[in-house]
This record gives C-alpha cells, structure tokens and sequence, in this order.
C-alpha cells in the first residue's frame, strides 16, 4: 500500500509505462490462451483485459473503430442463449430472442460514427429493429419517460428519453457495416444511436427497463453528458 501511494506521488509518467507493461501482458496472455485467438480482435480483447482504463482504445482497428470495453471479459453469445429482456413501465414485460428479433420490422442507416476521443468512422450503415417498435410491442405505461439499458457485459448501462428513443434513427441493432455484429462490436445485439455520439450506443444490449426518468449511464455517472447530441445532428425529436 506504501509503495503504490509513493508511485502515485510519482505522476502520470508512471502510471503510462505500467499500463503500457499490462498490455505487453495481454499480448503474451494470448499466446497462452487459444480460445482467446480470434485475429484482431482476440488480441484487443485480450488486452483490454488488463486496460480497464481505455488505453486498448489508443490501438487502431483497421476499419477505423477502436475497441471500448470498460470490463476485461465479455461473454460470448449467439441465437442459443441470447435474450434481450424489456421491462420495467411496460403494459407487457417482453424476451425476445435473436430469432423474435430477426423476424421483426427491420430499418437500416447509413451515418458517420463518432467517438468523443476524436476518431470517426464515416458512412456507416447498421441495421435492426427501430426502438420504437419494441417499445410499442412492449406498451409504455404511465408515467414512462426514459429509458434504461443495460448490458450482458455485466456493467456497462445508458439512457435516452423516451422521445430520444422513439426517433426512428434509433435501434437495436443485428448488423453493422452489412454483416452480423461480431463480439468486439458488441454483437450479437448492441443499441445504436445515429444522431449521438457513440458512447451512447451500449455494445451487448441484453436489457431496455422503462423508467420514469432518465437514469444516467455507466460513463454519464463518470463525467460524460447525458445529452450526446453530435454537432449539427437533428435535435427536433419526434420529427425524424
Ligand atoms: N457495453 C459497452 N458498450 C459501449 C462501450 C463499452 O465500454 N461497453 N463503449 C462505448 C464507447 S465510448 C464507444 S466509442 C463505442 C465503441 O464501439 P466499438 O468498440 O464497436 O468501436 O461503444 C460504446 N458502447
Ligand atoms: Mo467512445
């Protein structure tokens, strides 16, 4: 305990070789662990499980993302034990499968990503269910006014209002640059939230709880605003 407050005394300098050795770790912890092999992104998972302050993030994607993760390890899952969970001031507390969800009303978008750290990844499509329609398969009840998402990764949560969420530039996503959401993406479901920045858009969406006010999210409690508006985005909800 000693030793650790005399580094901390010692600066950020410090703190940036250790986290830097902790990813030289999760490089040499892939080699030993196979199961964690998956390319690119088996590496990036494997680092980020020594990175829980985003540093993983600094590590380009080819496609442009970078991986965020504020936990080490994610489960994965596929159609056999994936569910996404509604409930909360709803008429009909809902579980819909993968399956329920691709058998739904399906709406595609093509938007610029942006991060706050600065990246951007521009023209990208996803597509998926409109969050409008499973909150009106679900019923909103008296007195809903938000929403609040939660995430199979076991930490991670964000909000919208509801007249966020009802925009029809919102959804619950299956794809992502035309393909199935791979697990570094937050596949197999993830929220996407095209006029907002991207930290809105909770990979591994496993839960959508109507509240009667906007409860903030994981980085929201940590400083983030709660309005994530991209510049020039169209701020007339409702209208979209
Ligand atoms: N569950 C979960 N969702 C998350 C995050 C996260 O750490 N955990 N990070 C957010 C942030 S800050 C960004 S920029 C994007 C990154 O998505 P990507 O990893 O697909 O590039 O996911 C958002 N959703
Ligand atoms: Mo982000």
């Amino acid at each position: 305990m000693a030793e650790e407050e005399k580094r901390g005394s010692e600066g950020a300098p410090m703190g940036r070789r250790a986290m830097l050795g902790m990813l030289g770790l999760g490089a040499a912890g892939l080699v030993a662990a196979p199961r964690l092999q998956r390319g690119w992104e088996g590496f990036l998972a494997a680092a980020s499980q020594h990175d829980a302050t985003g540093l993983t993030g600094l590590l380009p994607d080819p496609g442009g993302f970078r991986y965020y993760s504020v936990v080490g390890s994610v489960p994965h899952k596929d159609e056999t034990d994936y569910a996404l969970r509604v409930g909360g001031l709803v008429e009909r507390a809902r579980t819909y499968t993968l399956a329920d969800l691709r058998a739904m009303p399906q709406t595609r978008i093509v938007h610029d990503v942006q991060c706050t750290d600065g990246w951007r990844v521009e023209r990208t499509p996803f597509a998926g269910v409109p969050l409008a329609h499973i909150l009106d398969d679900a019923g909103v009840r008296s007195p809903g006014a938000a929403i609040r998402f939660t995430c199979f990764d076991g930490a991670y949560s964000e909000s919208l209002t509801l007249e966020q969420a009802r925009r029809a530039d919102v959804m619950v996503a299956l794809s992502m640059q035309d393909k199935p959401i791979t697990h570094a993406h937050g596949g197999p479901v993830r929220l996407y939230v095209a006029p907002m920045y991207f930290y809105k858009s909770a990979k591994w969406l496993s839960g959508i709880s109507v509240t009667d006010k906007v409860v903030p999210g994981y980085w929201e409690e940590r400083g983030y605003a709660v309005d994530g508006w991209l510049d020039g985005a169209d701020r007339h909800d409702g209208e979209a």
